[in-house]
């Protein structure tokens, strides 16, 4: 578990100090438009999509520091979606990682532009990298990225949820919302860390498999969080699902039913892991992550 805790900070260092390396710019003109990337971006959380990344990638035989500008546009992106989630029009939300949400700092118009500036950011940072990794692979991951990202996954996924705010949904159409709007960032996390080490397909569907039903078990853990958590811990308020009139996993299964099957989604996650060799990291940080209290 020592090691476990080693490693896991060391990639959050590693990705903290080049995404403040790639952020703190400085233009009198526009100063506030940076302010406000470095403000969400430095506020912590718990970098769980560069990590994931650059684990995938480690196991695949790939070198981490050419794979780190994709760990950093993963967080970037992620941050993105944070910083326009909490906006009025969507969640409307006043807090985020323990801080007053990108929005209350500094205005919609700002907070709006950070998150673009930050998507752009990404992809910039990913296609412009110089690493030894070959020009098709990086073009391969960042347009899996691009695919999970977008419509097809992230951004899909909050139209379902915002279309279908206040009314009783199906748990078919729930946990495909789920699947979009918070598995599809950790299966791009995973899979471009395989692509990038030129992993083959098998453990490109490997890594995959194993992120959907992370990704799955990690918003039920999220939902459960957001009935019976610690708002301290988790650096925002309670019951915003409620606040929203949500129908979440913990709707259909309640607390205790809800935290057995996010349980059971993480074992088969670790089943999924069986194609690589060393699955020591990824096997425990899946039970980190299942017994999240943040
Ligand atoms: C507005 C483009 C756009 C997308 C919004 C992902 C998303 C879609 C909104 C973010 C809010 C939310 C509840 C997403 C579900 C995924 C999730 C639980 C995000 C929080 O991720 P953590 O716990 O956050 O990894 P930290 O702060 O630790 O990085």
């Amino acid at each position: 578990m020592v090691d476990f805790e080693i490693r896991l900070q060391e990639y959050c260092s590693l990705v903290e100090k080049e995404l403040y390396n790639i952020l703190n710019r400085k233009d009198s003109k526009k100063q506030v438009l940076f302010d406000a990337m470095n403000y969400s971006v430095g506020a912590g959380g718990k970098r769980i999509r560069p990590v994931l990344l650059l684990e995938f990638n480690r196991i695949c035989g790939g070198d981490v520091r050419s794979a780190l500008p994709f760990a950093c546009a993963m967080e970037m992106i992620h941050t993105y979606s944070l910083i326009h989630d909490d906006l009025p029009c969507m969640d409307d939300d006043d807090m985020r990682r323990g801080k007053p949400s990108c929005h209350k700092a500094f205005g919609e118009a700002n907070a709006l532009l950070a998150g673009d500036a930050l998507l752009n950011l990404a992809f910039e940072t990913m296609l412009s990298s110089e690493s030894n990794i070959n020009s098709e692979l990086k073009l391969k991951a960042a347009a899996v990225i691009g695919n999970f990202s977008g419509a097809e996954g992230m951004i899909g996924g909050q139209v379902i949820d915002l279309q279908n705010e206040g009314k009783e949904i199906s748990e078919e159409l729930l946990l495909t919302l789920y699947r979009d709007k918070t598995a599809a960032l950790l299966r791009a996390a995973s899979t471009a860390g395989v692509i990038l080490a030129g992993g083959d397909q098998t453990k490109i569907e490997a890594a995959d498999r194993f992120a959907e039903k992370i990704g799955l078990a990690f918003q039920i853990i999220d939902d459960i969080l957001d009935c019976v958590g610690d708002a301290s811990l988790l650096g925002k308020p309670i019951g915003s699902d409620e606040k929203n009139n949500k129908t979440t996993y913990v709707s259909f299964h309640g607390i205790e039913g809800a935290k057995a099957d996010a349980l059971r989604l993480t074992t088969e996650a670790v089943a999924a892991l069986d194609a690589f060799e060393d699955k020591t990291f990824l096997t425990q940080l899946s039970d980190y992550l299942c017994t999240r209290k943040m």
